[in-house]
């Protein structure tokens, strides 16, 4: 596997290459077996299923209903979790001058909310065991904590 940096500081995702690889300047980026992939869920699921190996199925559970819940909590992240980071990321990452939206703070405790109510009755965001969803939820909430700080005890 060759693995390629790509370099933010040098907007590196705006170069010429790089949008030949995926025109919307987004890492992460899979290309495997002659396909490409440019969203991190879409990224994770098929390296599990692909190269997992059975005492990792868990990760992503081969059963329906099992996997449609880590499947949901993925879309979560994506479509809610990842809009309230959005700030962040605009401001600290990319330095641009925005004020935090107050909407994206509200946002970001409705999702602290929605992860309370799973992690209350359960150890991990789709069930009693790790799988991808908490990997995923995990690497967008370290850094919208660094925005709105998760409240350590309620
Ligand atoms: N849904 C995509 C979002 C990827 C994404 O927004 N990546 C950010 C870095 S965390 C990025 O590359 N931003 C650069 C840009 O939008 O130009 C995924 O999960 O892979």
């Amino acid at each position: 596997m060759l693995c390629r940096h790509v370099n933010f500081a040098k907007k590196e995702n705006q170069s010429d290459w790089f949008l030949k690889v995926n025109p919307n300047h987004t890492i992460p980026v899979l290309v495997d077996q002659g396909a490409t992939l440019c969203d991190s869920h879409a990224i994770i699921t098929y390296m599990t299923n692909q190269y997992g190996q059975n005492q990792h199925e868990h990760l992503y559970p081969k059963n329906f209903i099992q996997r449609a819940i880590v499947d949901e909590r993925l879309y979560f992240n994506n479509g809610v979790l990842a809009v309230a980071r959005k700030d962040f990321i605009t401001c600290i990452v990319w330095g641009e001058e925005v004020a935090f939206n107050r909407k994206s703070i509200e946002l970001a405790h409705k999702v602290y909310n929605f992860l309370e109510s799973f992690l209350t009755r359960r150890s991990y965001v789709a069930g009693e065991y790790l799988t991808l969803a908490d990997i995923a939820i995990n690497a967008h909430l370290i850094t919208l904590h660094k925005l709105v700080a998760v409240e350590e005890e309620r």
